[in-house]
C-alpha cells in the first residue's frame, strides 16, 4: 500500500515546481485585487467630520471623492472658526502655506469658493455657502478667516446683515495668519 508522500510527494507543494508563467499569472492577479480594494476605497464619496480648534483643522483629509462632504466641529472655547474651501486653478502649483503667505492671492481667490461652514465654539458648523460637497474635482485650499479674538456673536450677526460681504467687526488678523489652513485634493 503506497503512502501519503508517494501520493502527493512533499515536492510538488513547493512553489519552485510551479511554472514560472503561471507564478506571475498569480502574482498579478493578487496585485489586481489590491489596486481594486484601493481604488473602490477611494473612489466613493464619503462624508468627512473636519473639527476646529485655535488655530488649526484637525482630521482634513489629503484626499476625498469627488460628491464627498465636509462637516465641522468647532472644539475651541472661544473663537468662531469656519472652513472656507476655495478650488485653486488648475495652473496654481504652490503649497497652501505659500499661498497663504500672501493674503493678497487669498482674497483674489474668494470668488472661487466653493462651500463655507460656519461653527460657534463648542458647536457643530453650518454651511453659509454651499452645502459642505466638493463636486468638482482638483485642489481645494481650506481656510478660517475669521478675524483674531472676534465676538461670535457680533460676527454672525454682522455676517447676516452683510448680504455676502465680509462682515465689518473688530479684531485682529484673520485665522488663517495664525495657521488655520490646509489643503484637499479632490479625486474624480
Ligand atoms: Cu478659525
Amino acid at each position: 500500500m503506497n503512502d501519503i508522500v508517494t501520493i502527493f510527494p512533499r515536492r510538488t507543494m513547493d512553489t519552485r515546481h510551479i511554472p514560472r508563467r503561471i507564478r506571475l499569472l498569480i502574482l498579478i492577479a493578487g496585485a489586481a485585487g489590491l489596486l481594486a480594494a484601493c481604488g473602490g476605497a477611494s473612489s466613493e464619496p464619503t462624508t468627512v467630520e473636519v473639527s476646529a480648534v485655535d488655530f488649526a483643522f484637525e482630521d482634513l483629509p489629503a484626499t476625498v471623492a469627488a460628491g464627498s462632504t465636509l462637516t465641522l466641529t468647532n472644539n475651541a472655547e472661544k473663537e468662531l472658526h469656519e472652513l472656507v474651501a476655495l478650488r485653486l486653478p488648475d495652473d496654481e502649483n504652490r503649497s497652501a502655506a505659500d499661498i497663504v503667505a500672501n493674503p493678497g492671492d487669498v482674497v483674489s481667490l474668494f470668488p472661487s469658493v466653493e462651500t463655507v461652514l460656519i461653527a460657534p465654539p463648542g458647536e457643530d458648523g453650518v454651511p453659509v455657502v454651499g452645502t459642505g460637497t466638493l463636486t468638482e474635482p482638483g485642489r481645494y485650499l481650506i481656510i478660517c478667516a475669521i478675524p483674531t479674538g472676534a465676538d461670535p456673536g457680533e460676527y454672525l450677526a454682522a455676517a447676516a446683515e452683510s448680504e455676502g460681504g465680509p462682515p465689518d467687526v473688530p479684531g485682529g488678523p484673520p485665522h488663517f495668519i495664525n495657521g488655520m489652513y490646509g489643503e484637499i485634493t479632490v479625486e474624480g
